[in-house]
């Protein structure tokens, strides 16, 4: 259980939608352009290359004092001392993960439903990701989430509520109804020429 965390711009990776560089060098840049939060998400990794890629990019983001959540495996996030863990309704039990990692660490769970947020937050889950809002091309599984019904998890729970889904700087606006703690978003800044630039305008229009 991890007070004081600034969800607002959250980014979760993607190597697959980078543009021209390296993963290291858009998380830093992501960081500069005001990302609060980073979530290292690998789906194709084997335990060794994933241990020493979160390793390599904890340098980065502890540089910055940003913290870093593990999608999924609790063990990579104990091994490297991340900040926690980021867990799928079909990953580890959020109440199961928070005995094994104690009060200290970050756990989010995805939710697409008030009920599974509330199972979320009486599991001990100190945030919900909620999606997908928006059409999007990085997860195939992602189903569709209303605005009304991200307004009523929020309404319906008090730990903060992300929203993740094809978010961009042309429909994070419509989001703002629901009253949400943050975004969280691969595409709209891992996908750009300019990941600072693209971080920063979404910085910008979170606030507005
Ligand atoms: N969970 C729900 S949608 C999604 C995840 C991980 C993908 C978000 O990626 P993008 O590129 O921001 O739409
Ligand atoms: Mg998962």
């Amino acid at each position: 259980m991890r007070s004081n965390i600034d969800y607002s711009l959250y980014l979760v990776t993607d190597r697959d939608v980078l543009v021209d560089t390296d993963i290291y060098t858009d998380v830093e840049e992501a960081i500069k352009g005001g990302v609060t939060l980073v979530q290292i998400r690998e789906k194709n990794m084997g335990t060794l290359e994933f241990y020493n890629f979160a390793l390599k990019l904890k340098i980065i983001t502890d540089k910055y004092k940003v913290p870093m959540i593990i999608n999924d495996r609790l063990d990579i996030a104990q091994a490297i001392g991340a900040a926690g863990v980021h867990l799928g309704q079909r990953d580890m039990p959020a109440d199961i993960a928070r005995r094994i990692l104690g009060d200290n660490k970050i756990i989010g769970v995805s939710t697409e439903t008030l009920k599974q947020a509330q199972k979320a937050e009486r599991q001990g889950a100190d945030y919900v990701g909620v999606g997908a809002m928006f059409h999007t091309t990085t997860k195939d599984d992602a189903s569709a989430v209303t605005i009304n019904c991200l307004k009523e998890i929020k309404e319906g729970i008090s730990i903060p509520v992300v929203a993740i889904g094809g978010i961009s700087e042309k429909n994070v606006s419509l989001l703002r109804p629901a009253n949400i703690d943050g975004i969280a978003v691969i595409s709209a800044i891992l996908g750009k020429k300019s990941v600072k630039i693209a971080a920063e305008k979404l910085g910008i229009l979170i606030k507005l």
